[in-house]
């Protein structure tokens, strides 16, 4: 690519001449231009990830780095005395996504081109994303996120389907993203919208008329559903995102010259979570109208359909009342009922039937009767569901069930957001490990090579200072470079336990306080987005910028403990956070955090973790070994234990614990209530000393005390870093490639 060349064309003088906005513009053209003409792979049998989101970040880079051209633009960059990372900050990150579900979505889409599978992703072109984090007074305000400009990477196309909401009719227009695969083919995804969408709908903050359902249905993600309004029009996105898929899949299958009887010969759909569940019936439907009968729609589309399951939170399992459904989707509920119906004369127990008795549409179990492939998404996860969320299902079809350990693209997670590990670790190793993360265990060969440790750790260093000078720059957070850099990022919920790190700190306050003084300074980084009707989520977001202020105010403890929440915590700042970290924090109630896949970004750049044994926290154990993590607190079968026999009673902990009396007291102490809100404040302290539902107080004593000791080793720095290289090296089996390696093996065999 000649840079300067394009831009002359475009704009009649040299690069130099240029903004940052006119090259990033002339590059996203070209670099789309170039996506656009890469090979397709070509199959019989393609697969159709659905999803309501996909948290892909920002694509230049991505892009760039894919197409091969990473270096030379950013050197032809440097000639014009241009950095990368100015023209990288003129783009807006897409707010397509939530969380880990929407973001293992994005890594999956590189991870299917890169290996060269004909896989789309399709969900949904939010205009206003999720939404976009501001801090007033301590706490989280949202408003919206609009990320669309002329100058993004959403192809508009001319194709548009009709969605029929009993007699309305929505029209969806079909807009595509190219998804580069890593020196491979491309793929797309493929993103529906309203045609006739209105953003002035918008009134204060994030409201806006819920009931405008022809032009509002891909405004947000995830609108407050707590009113019944809310709630239809969840229902509504959904069955606008599956009908208009269904009908795309149907037309490209149908052109391939597929009878529909045929239907999983050529398309296997992953259903991501329950969100795209209608498009089970929704096909069902459509098979019918296209005159095969009932029976042989349904085998079809359950030879067609595999299932995700990403949680075991029972709030988070959707269930529609039936008389929802009738309000949105109408021409669905005769099919779900006799789906239902088919399920109650081969079952007579009620854990699995689809209606319960309250008229409630179970979505995960129409997923599990009518999909050929159940899966978790860690061992401990599927064991979990195996044995008893989804006992009852797994008795009935053992042989759908079956595990996909989640995994990270190391593209986007080591090679862009830390190219100088990635050069290093090709210094050592070469660059196989691009194409075949397994080679990064040959790194294991210098875990006692002094210079290369050095090395580690001063990479690692380099990395603190960018996120310190990132951080001053955007935020205007001060962070030390030479404290420990100890990180909490991910959505706010109770069961993954932000306030258990909030109370460390508290803790540590006081011991600082009373004296007893840290070795190194301590940084105390949190980054969280809470759901705006998510109450206790929101006291506990203020509970965390209190403590800010009161350390940052307070000159006694500052030098040692500083703590800080990043605002806005999107993709764009997990590539900074990432690489800059120490230590992981991984704390959520063990059995609770299906997966996570931060654990595993972290562990590629060299962090090692403080956890649970949860999730894929688990694995990541077994790999590493008890010297190169950090593990606390009760096992998942201790707490599914507890819960059975509803044994927990947090107020006895609290009466009898002295440290978490002081901590949790300190909640409603006299320096908060002058900083923080009385109202919020006496809340979290009541929810804790009354509920503690996700047993805090249990595992309280165990966190202290190895967080104690992984502080008091990271003293040895050189022992440190031989944990790094550890964890770098044992990172390999978390790349996607592998995870989708083995969705394609055993489920999509394409
Ligand atoms: C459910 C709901 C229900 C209420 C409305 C908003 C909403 C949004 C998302 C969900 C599903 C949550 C499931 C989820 O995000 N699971 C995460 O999936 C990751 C990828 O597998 C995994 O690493 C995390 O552990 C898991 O929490």
């Amino acid at each position: 690519m000649n840079l300067n060349e394009i831009l002359y064309s475009k704009y009649g003088k040299d690069g130099s001449l240029c903004t940052n906005e006119e090259i990033y513009a002339a590059l996203l053209c070209e670099v789309n231009r170039l996506a656009a003409e890469k090979k397709s792979p070509e199959s019989k049998k393609k697969l159709y990830y659905v999803s309501a989101e996909f948290l892909i970040g920002k694509l230049l880079s991505n892009n760039l780095i894919n197409l091969a051209l990473y270096d030379d633009v950013k050197n032809q960059l440097a000639e014009m005395g241009k950095n990368i990372c100015e023209i990288e900050e003129i783009e807006n990150e897409p707010s397509l996504g939530n969380g880990g579900l929407g973001r293992l979505a994005a890594c999956f889409l590189d991870s299917i081109a890169t290996l060269g599978l004909n896989g789309d992703g399709i969900g949904l072109n939010y205009h206003f994303g999720l939404f976009r984090q501001v801090f007033k007074e301590n706490a989280q305000t949202a408003i919206p996120d609009r990320w669309l400009n002329d100058d993004c990477w959403l192809n508009k196309t001319d194709k548009i389907y009709p969605v029929m909401f009993g007699n309305v009719v929505v029209a969806a227009r079909l807009y595509e993203i190219n998804v580069t695969g890593y020196d491979s083919t491309s793929n797309k995804l493929r993103l529906f919208d309203v045609e006739g969408i209105n953003e002035n709908l918008v009134t204060s903050g994030i409201d806006f008329d819920k009931t405008a359902i022809t032009q509002n249905l891909t405004l947000f993600l995830y609108p407050d559903d707590s009113d019944e309004d809310g709630r239809l029009l969840r229902i509504y996105q959904q069955y606008f995102m599956v009908s208009a898929a269904a009908q795309l899949i149907l037309d490209e299958c149908t052109a391939k010259g597929c009878n529909l009887h045929d239907l999983c010969d050529y398309a296997v759909i992953q259903i991501n979570d329950t969100h795209p569940t209608m498009i089970i019936p929704e096909l069902i439907r459509l098979l019918v109208q296209r005159g095969i009968d009932l029976d042989e729609a349904i085998e079809i589309v359950t030879r067609t359909c595999a299932y995700t399951n990403h949680t075991i939170l029972a709030e988070a399992l959707e269930k529609w009342n039936i008389s929802q459904l009738k309000k949105v989707v109408p021409q669905l509920v005769p099919i779900m009922e006799i789906l239902d119906d088919k399920v109650r004369r081969k079952f007579d127990e009620p854990a699995v039937h689809i209606i319960d008795k309250d008229d409630r549409v179970h979505m995960a179990h129409i997923d599990i009767h009518y999909s050929s492939s159940v899966n978790g998404v860690a061992q401990l996860h599927t064991e979990i569901l195996k044995n008893e969320e989804l006992n009852s299902f797994y008795e009935i079809y053992p042989e759908k069930f079956n595990n996909k350990t989640n995994g990270i693209t190391f593209r986007r997670w080591l090679m862009h957001s830390n190219p100088e590990l990635s050069a290093f670790i090709t210094e050592l190793i070469g660059d196989g490990w691009k194409k075949d993360a397994d080679e990064l265990e040959k790194l294991l060969d210098f875990k006692d090579n002094k210079e290369v440790l050095q090395k580690l750790l001063s990479i690692k260093k380099e990395k603190k200072i960018q996120l310190k000078n990132y951080l001053m720059e955007k935020q205007s957070l001060e962070i030390d470079e030479n404290s420990i850099y100890d990180i909490q990022i991910k959505r706010l919920h109770e069961y993954k336990r932000q306030q258990l790190n909030a109370l460390y700190v508290i803790h540590k306050y006081l011991e600082i306080k009373a004296g007893k003084l840290p070795t190194t300074p301590i940084t105390v980084i949190f980054g969280a987005k809470a759901a705006p009707a998510y109450i206790i989520a929101q006291d506990i977001i203020h509970l965390i910028l209190c403590l800010q202020e009161l350390i940052a105010a307070d000159d006694d403890v500052k030098p040692y403990l500083n703590v800080i929440m990043v605002e806005n915590y999107n993709v764009t700042l997990a590539e900074k956070l990432i690489p800059a970290c120490d230590i992981s924090e991984q704390i959520s109630l063990a059995s609770k955090e299906a997966s996570g896949t931060g654990n595993m970004k972290f562990m590629l750049n060299g962090a090692v973790t403080l956890g649970t044994e949860d999730g894929a926290n688990v694995e990541i154990h077994q790999l590493v070994g008890d010297e190169n993590i950090y593990i606390f607190g009760d096992d998942s079968e201790t707490v599914v234990e507890r819960y059975k026999e509803k044994s927990y009673v947090s107020k006895d902990y609290y009466t009898k614990n002295k440290a978490i009396k002081e901590a949790v007291d300190f909640i409603i102490g006299d320096e908060m209530m002058k900083l923080g809100d009385k109202v919020r404040l006496e809340r979290l302290f009541k929810e804790l000393t009354g509920k503690d539902w996700f047993m805090t107080f249990p595992d309280f004593d165990d966190y202290v005390e190895t967080r104690e000791k992984a502080y008091a080793d990271y003293e040895n720095s050189l022992e440190w870093a031989e944990k790094m290289l550890v964890n770098i090296a044992k990172a390999g089996y978390f790349s996607s490639d592998r995870t989708i390696a083995q969705y394609n093996k055993d489920i999509w065999k394409l």
